[in-house]
């Protein structure tokens, strides 16, 4: 493991996950999400443990996917890439994951968190899906997770600007179970993690899969058509240029093509 680093028993039947792509936000590359996979297929098999957290650092869980591994990706090239069939393993995963979030949890990392059961907040964090900006939109999952989230108005507002959400807005609306000062997130998940890991696991496994249930009945038609959109982005002059001007620290200049 490069890009992530695994303590199967931080705590007891509590495993920590940390993204560990520091210089670059926890850009979250195709490898980094592989490894996050493997950790967890690991976790979910190991009898020890019961429950998973995944944090990045103080300034960042993740500040989306890698822009710069994208830019110069056609709509295919991003279709035989399938980055999905890693995402879809990690939403399978049986045990419960807390999400411990820290400063910019953005495009793909805001989508990463939502992929999570719960989320314990620092104060300083930054919710967002500012991929509009980029030329592009949401593609794993944030145009139905967080609609489902925080309703639909909200959503709109978020995706089609791009602007983030405080951390105490991301409470209001539901997407963070609990703020707490930036010295106490990862305290707080840990705390939470054990009074869960106190519980049968069995049925903390039912229960997951069930409110999962509940939540994932249409979710599937709604991701499929945002995966197709999504990679229409990439057909797109104003992707490119909207990666390109990210790159070279520019504003882009958007022309509808
Ligand atoms: N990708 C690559 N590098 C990034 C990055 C990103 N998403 N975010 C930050 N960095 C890099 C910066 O380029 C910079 O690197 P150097 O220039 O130093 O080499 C370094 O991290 C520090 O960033 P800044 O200098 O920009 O730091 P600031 O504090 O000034 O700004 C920021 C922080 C988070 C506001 C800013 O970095 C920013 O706007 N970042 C981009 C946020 C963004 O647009 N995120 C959405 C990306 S699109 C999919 C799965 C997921 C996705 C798509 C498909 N499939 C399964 C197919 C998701 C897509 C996205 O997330």
């Amino acid at each position: 493991m490069e890009l992530i680093k695994v303590t199967e028993q931080k705590e007891p039947h509590v495993a920590l996950i940390e993204l560990n792509r520091p210089k670059e936000l926890n850009a979250l590359n195709p490898q980094l999400m592989q490894e996050v996979r493997d950790a967890l297929v690991a976790l979910d098999k190991n009898d020890a443990v019961r429950v998973i957290i995944i944090t990045g650092n103080e300034q960042a869980f993740a500040a989306g996917a890698d822009i710069k591994q994208m830019a110069d990706k056609s709509a295919i090239d991003m279709l035989l890439l399938d980055q999905f069939t890693t995402w879809d393993q990690i939403r399978k995963t049986k045990k419960p994951i807390i999400a411990a979030v820290s400063g910019f949890a953005l495009g793909g990392g805001c989508e990463f968190v939502m992929t999570c059961d719960m989320v314990i907040a620092s104060e300083t964090a930054k919710f967002g899906q500012p991929e509009i900006k980029i030329g592009t939109i949401p593609g794993a999952g944030g145009t139905q997770r967080l609609t489902k989230a925080v309703g639909k108005a909200k959503a709109m507002e978020l995706i089609l600007t791009g602007r983030f959400l405080s951390a105490e807005e991301a409470h209001f609306y539901g997407l963070v179970n609990k703020v707490v000062p930036k010295e106490m997130y990862l305290h707080e998940a840990f705390t939470l993690a054990k009074e869960i890991a106190q519980l049968s696991p069995v049925a903390v496994q039912l229960a997951k899969e069930a409110i999962n249930r509940s939540f994932e009945t249409h979710l599937d038609e709604g991701l499929t058509l945002e995966r197709k959109n999504f990679y229409l982005t990439f057909a797109s002059a104003d992707q490119k240029e909207g990666m390109k001007a990210f790159i070279e620290k520019r504003k882009p200049e958007f022309k509808g093509q």
